[in-house]
């Protein structure tokens, strides 16, 4: 059964100054401090202020780093790019943003991609309504008044009648937990943590410790500046080349013509890229016929990965090193594919040593680098591109406290549960954008709907004067299964990574979880489309 592609929601933003509701819905909230506030100002942040502003209400972002961006603003590391086009990643919203805006690059890098969404804060004026600087803390859910309250850092507080999370699926750093972390007397940092200052690798015996997708970006820009560069890699991963080019002017005319079909083209995909998916679906197989012929796909000598193999094989000149690097563990696709560019040829440098830890484990680390089994590895600098405690690391590293003193850690204590990936229960009025069970594929283009969608309810809250909004336990039962059901049978499920949850660094357990939607899009949409059709009756609502 394949899912009609759902045209978006229109977002109706007209005021509405002579609805009774509305001036109810405003005076009730003259008591608090915003009619809404946001937690983050990335993408999902910014964008969520913007639709706010034009509905009227008072609403403010709150923002731990001293800049707008979030992943961007964060993510500084050498090398860091998108690895999807960049004109698949821009926001839809704005006609003058398309009209305006030139991409450089195919995959954008980093800095250009920051200087765009700094365009966007100052194209809308959209700073005035953000504090940076801003780590928030807690966040408890009043009974009594139907009403957030935020505490940040300094123990400052905030009040609100509706939340919203925008606090990115990649944002809670990790260090590897290797004994001595805190011992080793170089310069140390994390990849998400980078010193703005780029010439310090220069000529400097470095050794990098993860080899994901981070990992990678990083291994490329830096093996050429740095005295000396060891790898070491735990998990070797599959990759595919990016081949990224510059866009000439010209071409960027020619893309903006195209913004229309290349919008159309994600709407319509499994998840929201520009790329035609292979028509044969495999919803139209029953689940043995599918599972079958993903294994047979598997197996055999011609599948991808194997295709995969030989090419790193042929690019790698030392065959041992290549053997290395040749993943073991997991079959091509089923973790995240890094994109590179010439990051084998990096292991035909002199300066540069793959360690493979799974050989060679690392016992600890000392004073002076990395001590394995067999070795000591000297470094004058190390990198942890260890990643992140993906999706709910943020909602953990807040203290969120719902109905009935309901802690959010808790209630997700023994896998994630949500109502449209949108909401949670005993969380009132908490609206999640990127929260877990929502579609992970084109990140903007999954939050484009997810604000559009919150932004929808606000207006519809505003105009009714609903005080209070909550999932029903049947609705997460029901979404919960469903997210499972979508995601039956996907080897890249089965296997260790950020988007299963598994994170081997972090001190508290966390159970392995299905974090995404791994339906289709469209289905996604057509799904949370008809739950505000049916004006939200889903949920539990308290009218003022
Ligand atoms: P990832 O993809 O989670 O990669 C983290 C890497 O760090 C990976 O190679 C891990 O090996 C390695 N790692 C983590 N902990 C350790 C310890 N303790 N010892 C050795 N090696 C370790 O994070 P990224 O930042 O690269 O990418 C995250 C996403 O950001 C990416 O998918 C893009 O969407 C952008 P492992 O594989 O676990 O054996």
């Amino acid at each position: 059964m394949s899912t009609p592609p759902a045209t978006p929601i229109e977002l109706d933003v007209r005021p509405t100054p002579d609805n009774p509701e509305a001036s109810k819905f405003a005076a009730a909230n003259s008591g608090l401090d915003y009619d809404v506030l946001i937690v983050g100002a990335g993408l999902s942040g910014i964008f969520s202020m913007y639709r706010m502003r034009e509905l009227g209400l008072r609403a403010r972002v709150l923002e731990a780093g001293s800049g707008e961006g979030g992943t961007w603003f964060w993510n500084r590391y050498p090398g860091a790019r998108f690895d999807s086009e960049s004109y698949s990643y821009i926001f839809s919203f704005s006609q003058e943003v398309l009209d305006e805006w030139n991409w450089t690059e195919h995959f954008s890098p980093q800095p250009e991609t920051l200087k765009y969404i700094q365009y966007l804060t100052d194209k809308f004026d959209l700073k005035k309504d953000m504090q940076f600087d801003t780590r928030i803390q807690t966040a408890k859910w009043r009974e009594d008044s139907s009403s957030w309250l935020l505490t940040d850092h300094s123990g400052r507080t905030y009040t609100c009648r509706y939340l919203v999370t925008a606090m990115g699926i990649l944002n809670e750093l990790t260090l590897p937990n290797i004994p001595g972390v805190h011992d080793y007397q170089g310069q140390a940092w994390h990849t998400a943590r980078w010193p703005a200052d780029h010439s310090v690798l220069k000529g400097k015996r470095v050794g990098i410790i993860g080899t994901g997708a981070t990992a990678i970006q990083t291994i490329q820009a830096i093996a050429g500046d740095v005295g000396s560069l060891t790898v070491f890699q735990r998990t070797a991963n599959w990759t595919a080349p990016l081949r990224n080019t510059k866009i000439s002017p010209e071409e960027m005319a020619e893309i903006r013509q195209r913004y229309p079909t290349i919008f159309k083209q994600c709407l319509e995909s499994y998840s929201c890229f520009v790329h035609v998916a292979d028509p044969n679906s495999v919803f139209d197989m029953t689940e043995e016929e599918r599972l079958a012929r993903w294994e047979k796909l598997y197996e055999t000598p011609a599948s991808a990965s194997a295709f995969y193999a030989e090419k790193i094989r042929a690019r790698v000149k030392d065959p041992k090193t290549a053997e290395k690097l040749v993943p073991k563990t997991h079959g091509f696709g089923t973790r995240r594919v890094p994109l590179e560019s010439g990051y084998y040829e990096v292991f035909n440098q002199d300066n540069v040593r793959l360690v493979d830890i799974r050989e060679d484990p690392i016992e600890s680390i000392v004073a002076t680098g990395v001590k394995t089994r067999d070795e000591l590895h000297e470094v004058d600098i190390l990198i942890y591109a260890t990643g992140f405690d993906a999706v709910t690391g943020s909602f953990n590293a807040v203290d969120f406290e719902g109905v009935g003193g309901a802690k959010l850690r808790d209630t997700w204590g023994e896998g994630i549960r949500t109502y449209l990936g949108l909401t949670v229960k005993d969380f009132p009025n908490m609206f999640m954008i990127m929260g877990p069970h929502q579609m992970f594929g084109n990140i903007p283009r999954s939050i484009e709907y997810a604000v559009e969608w919150v932004a929808n309810y606000l207006r519809f809250a505003r105009d009714n004067n609903i005080q209070s909004l909550e999932c029903t336990d049947a609705g997460v039962e029901m979404w919960t299964e469903h997210v499972h059901e979508c995601g039956k049978g996907l080897l890249a499920n089965d296997v260790d990574s950020w988007m299963t949850g598994v994170n081997k660094n972090l001190a508290h357990k966390q159970k392995r979880s299905m974090t995404r939607y791994n339906g289709p899009a469209p289905g996604y949409r057509k799904r949370c489309d008809e739950v505000a059709a049916r004006n939200y009756s889903d949920f539990t609502l308290k009218q003022g």
